[in-house]
């Protein structure tokens, strides 16, 4: 990376910000609101500009004054009328986070833009800002102590980063939240504390997923749901798109493609497949289609500065646009869902609420617009509520959703979200090319998503816009298997593609790609569900392998799935790999060190690794046979573990669930591998384990009950 090219650039740009009339203001408050977490206040601070908070869970309580040992010292400036904040760091300190925008892992020497955008092919302000904001930067020092800063406000900004970290406000002053801590992974569950985090998601939703824009009509969405099943490629979702609406009216269905939306549901749940359909924020305004109608008679649309009802246009042509702060529009909105889920619907993607609007200024509405606000939100304008606008809309469909079905877990797609938005749905990067640097991006994009709360992302396989090529395609799939969010998309433009469209070298491809998905769903629901218990990313960058090892900092061609495993791309040259003996592993039979698609995976030394059989979809899950993949330390030792549940609902709040321990351990020549629950009401009963250890001279094998220790005799 040439650090001195960006440099010069951050200086450049930062001169033109304060150059003309720059005011230090005085720091009015620091306060203590955690164990080293500390809020920041400047002195012109006025709470009602920017709270309550849309980021925090709460609003934090005040511990005391900070101590003298506190590290990180903000200061705060105005100038052009701006309003910064500023943090110094020192030029060995790595700095991650902002979400998803493009560009490499480390965010040293850039500048981003927090201003949530439609951006298709991401060609707009090349991509430095793109649909959700994260006024949120994680650091590491040279050392591995590591801190975080949030700046707690909605407002358009700018987040630079060269010698000193810098937030640039549009809005008025606002406070900044500052976490101090051990180690990088700390400073995320710290972030978790104050932002949420996921809610567990229902096991379908880490299936393979099958989306195009659009599939049309109901015949067609069967034929790619038979073809799945014919070809034994696994997948667990199709997508409906908007032209599954009737001219794109929301909640409503095409009388001429899907004249019974519940037969279609019907019918891919007969042969286990769980179907999303989308849901844009724009109504279309026509007298007697009821979602305009109530929404009318509710009063719920967003008004401009006069007050009026703001149009603007969308799919639909003139759209009114729901106002998401105010609470009698989040019960009007929740309420849409009860019939429209009803269908059978499973689950929900809420697209174009940056919002975009096809006639608005900058693909928006207007900044001048009003929302009324309420129950604690107070009305104020679109500048101020423009980033949260999908947010609040995800948190409203998601209330819903659940309302709609309480026993089920609700799965909510966003395009548009917010730092926090996390606990209320699962997001994927947008409108990407079919282009090797989008595929190569997708990586550092997803992992900065993750080092900013949200962990459950993925960008679209094979990309979105431009026809994709049968080798980008293959290895789109064979990588894009192991993003948290794991769906292939296209837009209308495009032929099709499916895995079986490129001919039978690429379906093979895909077929074994997807199979190594689901052989490790065991471990990845396992992530999914830490994630939810303390926010840590389910993607992970590669120094969170060794997080003082200064060397794997800017590695993002290769990344981790957890602590124990490492994918490695094919296009991967000169990476950094940290300590330790791992080993390549194969989980289908591939040879994926000679293979021209298949990632490479490692595991780490002295892990177990839980995996199930293939399935062709979660609906035939279990786990009769679980197989223990082994890679033993030095000394002969090596531990995993597995949670596990009905994969939907929520009995598992209940102690519907169990915590299995594995531990392997060698005494004389015999490895010993013990198998123990330690939490929940599960038990895995007569299940079939079978153990594999993979050792220099080949694989050990062995075959065992639970509660029967295993014995493998080295030899
Ligand atoms: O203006 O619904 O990013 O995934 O297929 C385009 C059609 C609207 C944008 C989404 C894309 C989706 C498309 N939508």
């Amino acid at each position: 990376m040439n650090c001195n090219i960006k440099k010069s650039f951050i200086i450049g740009v930062t001169l033109m910000f304060i150059g003309v009339a720059n005011f230090l203001f005085a720091q009015s408050k620091v306060v203590m609101i955690g164990d080293s977490v500390a809020a920041y206040y400047p002195e012109s601070f006025d709470a009602s500009q920017t709270l309550p908070s849309l980021a925090l869970l709460n609003e934090p309580k005040e511990l005391g004054a900070a101590p003298d040992s506190w590290k990180e010292k903000v200061s705060f400036y105005s100038a052009d009328k701006k309003n910064i904040a500023k943090i110094k760091i020192d030029q060995h300190t790595n700095v991650y986070g902002s979400g998803e925008v493009t560009g490499s892992l480390d965010r040293n020497g850039t500048v981003r833009k927090l201003w949530n955008t439609d951006n298709y092919g991401y060609v707009v302000d090349h991509a430095l800002r793109l649909y959700q904001s994260h006024p949120w930067v994680l650091c590491v020092r040279e050392d591995g102590s590591s801190f975080g800063v949030l700046a707690d406000n909605t407002y358009r900004q700018e987040l630079s980063v060269g010698d000193d970290i810098q937030f640039i406000s549009d809005g008025p002053a606002f406070r900044v939240i500052v976490i101090e801590r051990q180690t990088p992974q700390k400073v995320l569950q710290a972030l978790a504390d104050l932002t949420g985090k996921i809610e567990l998601p229902p096991l379908w939703s880490i299936g393979f997923q099958q989306c195009r824009f659009s599939y049309y009509p109901d015949a067609r969405v069967k034929e790619i749901a038979d073809t799945f099943r014919l070809k034994k490629i696994p997948c667990d979702v199709i997508w409906m798109d908007i032209h599954y609406m009737n001219d794109y009216r929301i909640f409503t269905f095409s009388p001429k493609y899907f004249p019974r939306p519940k037969e279609v549901n019907d019918y891919l749940h007969a042969y286990g497949f769980k179907s999303i359909w989308m849901i844009d924020p724009g109504v279309k305004v026509e007298k007697g289609y009821f979602i305009y109608d109530s929404g009318t008679k509710e009063d719920v649309w967003v008004k401009n500065e006069k007050r009026e009802t703001y149009l603007g246009k969308v799919w639909p042509g003139d759209c009114v646009f729901p106002d998401f702060t105010q609470p009698k529009t989040v019960k009007w909105w929740g309420g849409l869902y009860k019939d429209f889920m009803a269908t059978g619907v499973d689950g929900v993607w809420n697209d174009m609420n940056e919002p975009a609007i096809f006639d608005g200024p900058g693909g928006t509405m207007p900044l001048s617009n009003i929302h009324a606000g309420g129950d604690g939100l107070p009305s104020s304008t679109h500048a101020r509520y423009h980033n949260v606008y999908g947010r609040l809309m995800v948190e409203a469909s998601r209330k819903g959703i659940l309302n709609a079905n309480p026993d089920k877990r609700p799965f909510v797609l966003t395009r548009s979200n917010f730092i926090g938005g996390q606990r209320f749905a699962a997001t994927w990067t947008g409108d990407n090319r079919a282009e090797w640097a989008h595929l190569k991006m997708s990586i550092p994009m997803s992992l900065n998503l993750g080092l900013s709360g949200q962990p459950f992302s993925g960008s679209d396989i094979g990309g979105f816009q431009k026809k994709c090529s049968a080798e980008l395609y293959g290895q789109w799939i064979a990588l894009g298997v192991f993003y948290p969010f794991s769906r292939a998309h296209t837009d209308k433009w495009n032929s099709s593609q499916e895995p079986w469209s490129f001919g039978q070298k690429i379906e093979e491809v895909a077929r074994t790609a997807i199979s190594r998905r689901y052989r490790l769903l065991p471990y990845l629901y396992t992530l999914f569900y830490e994630s939810s218990k303390n926010g840590m990313p389910v993607m992970r960058p590669l120094f969170f392998a060794d997080f003082k090892d200064t060397k794997l900092r800017e590695e993002d061609q290769v990344f981790m799935l957890g602590n124990d495993l490492i994918i490695v791309p094919k296009w991967a040259k000169n990476i950094k790999m940290p300590k330790g003996n791992w080993r390549s592993i194969s989980l289908v039979g591939e040879d994926s060190k000679n293979d021209a698609y298949q990632p490479d995976i490692q595991l780490r030394e002295g892990t177990i690794l839980p995996l199930s059989n293939v399935f062709q979809s979660t609906a035939t899950y279990s786990l009769d046979t679980l197989t223990l993949l082994i890679n033993l330390d030095t000394l002969g030792k090596a531990t995993g573990e597995i949670y596990y549940d009905k994969g939907e609902g929520f009995d598992y709040k209940n102690g519907d669930y169990a915590i299995i321990k594995f531990k392997a351990e060698t005494k004389n020549n015999k490895v010993i591998i013990a198998i123990s629950k330690a939490e929940g009401n599960r038990n895995l009963e007569n299940k079939l384990i079978i153990v594999n250890i993979i050792t220099d001279k080949g694989i050990l094998k062995a075959k065992g009950k639970e509660n029967i220790p295993i014995e493998i005799i080295k030899p």
